[in-house]
């Protein structure tokens, strides 16, 4: 635990759990703007729309950063932006975002490019006063092939990069922290540094969008606000919520 409250800094307070349901979950009980929740293993983690996430003991980063972003409702929607850019950059280059905010790296037999899934964020807002930002980060580390659930993902061991967990955690708040205050002191542009890390950009995608319907197109941006623009037969579209699949030729 000191290890934990030492690699996050004095910026941060540190809560660690060995075992914990959900570390959004809990962060949200009491929150407090600067607090982080760290569960050694999540048994119940949360993705987006009531997916699960999950990660077997000792293996994964598992945490929730609770913050006030300090910007202008208008703004929220790129938190999950930020959080996602600011893990990528505590990975390194060799780490690049599919929209809006998975965290991608090469898988162990990808010769050819294809990249997986090694980090989810779930950020949710609590209506405090002010309103704050639970930030909840899982990112594979140790895993083994097997211990993965879906074929989508991958691990930083299994894509040849290796971490010590606790230095990995530093590094992410650090600049996590770093992002959040780039993003506040200028929301508007925070997208330019994003889109030099998006994997997305220029991609043929579908984008599976909420209630079983789904676009197919090519991505021409992403705006200041985050949303994802793309380029569909029926004309350009806006889409603020989604799931992205990045397809192949011919696909
Ligand atoms: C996410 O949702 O990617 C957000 C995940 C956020 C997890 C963190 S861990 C700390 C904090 N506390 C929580 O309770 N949650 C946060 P989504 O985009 O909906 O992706 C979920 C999907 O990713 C699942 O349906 C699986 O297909 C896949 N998945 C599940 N576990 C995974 C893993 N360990 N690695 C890669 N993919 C996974």
């Amino acid at each position: 635990m000191a290890r934990l409250q030492e690699a996050a800094g004095p910026a941060w307070r540190v809560t660690l759990h060995v075992e914990a349901g959900s570390t959004n979950a809990l962060a949200s009980v009491e929150p407090a703007a600067q607090h982080v929740v760290v569960a050694d293993h999540q048994q119940a983690g949360r993705g987006r729309l009531d997916r699960a996430w999950v990660t077997p003991p000792g293996a994964a980063l598992t945490f929730s950063a609770v913050c006030d972003p300090g910007v202008d409702t208008a703004w929220w929607p790129v938190v999950p932006l930020v959080a996602g850019y600011a893990v990528a950059r505590a990975i390194g280059e060799v780490a690049t975002l599919k929209w809006p905010n998975d965290v991608l790296v090469a898988g162990p037999s990808s010769g050819s490019g294809h990249r997986r899934k090694v980090c989810g964020i779930l950020v949710e807002r609590l209506n405090t006063q002010p309103p704050l930002a639970v930030i909840g980060i899982g990112i594979n580390v140790d895993q083994t092939d097997a211990e993965l659930p879906v074929p989508t993902a991958t691990s930083l061991a299994l894509a040849g990069r290796p971490v010590d967990r606790t230095e990995l955690f530093g590094d992410v708040l650090r600049h996590l922290r770093e992002s959040l205050d780039t993003f506040a002191a200028s929301p508007a542009g925070f997208v330019d540094h994003y889109r030099a890390r998006s994997a997305t950009l220029g991609e043929r995608v579908r984008v599976d969008l909420p209630g079983d319907r789904s676009i197919t197109g090519r991505v021409v941006d992403v705006d200041a606000h985050g949303g994802l623009v793309v380029d569909t037969d029926d004309g350009t579209l806006t889409l603020s919520a989604g799931d992205v699949v990045h397809l192949r030729p011919g696909e």
